[in-house]
């Protein structure tokens, strides 16, 4: 059996002769990724908002600081991005924990 490599396709190619395998290119997709979005407000206190991104997002003191001050300023920010279930776990973890603390502090995610 013949085999014809395509350098191009990863696969092979051969015009309707059966004694040549054809192997298809291997689909590798990479799952899409959703960047989480913090919305500024009024009411949540600065310090409740770097704690949300030091204890969800991993970030370190003055990282926090920087990211809640860019979202006060300019409105929104994006503070990270996940694969969808990572992004979903963490929208519904901040918005749990700024309702129980009653504040409106509002997180979203987007995919990318
Ligand atoms: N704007 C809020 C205040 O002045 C602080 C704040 C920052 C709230 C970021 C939400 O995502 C936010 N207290």
């Amino acid at each position: 059996m013949k085999y014809i490599p395509n350098q191009l396709t990863g696969g092979s190619e051969h015009v309707d002769d059966p004694s040549v395998l054809t192997i298809s290119k291997p689909e590798i997709k990479r799952p899409p990724l959703y960047k989480i979005l913090l919305l500024n407000d009024d009411f949540t206190p600065m310090e409740f908002v770097i704690v949300v991104l030091s204890k969800f997002f991993g970030l370190n003191h003055s990282e926090s600081v920087e990211i809640m001050l860019t979202v006060h300023k300019k409105g929104v920010a994006v503070i990270g991005v996940f694969a969808f279930e990572i992004a979903e776990t963490k929208v519904t973890q901040v918005m749990a924990f700024a309702r129980a603390n009653q504040h409106p502090l509002q997180c979203t995610m987007e995919k990318e």
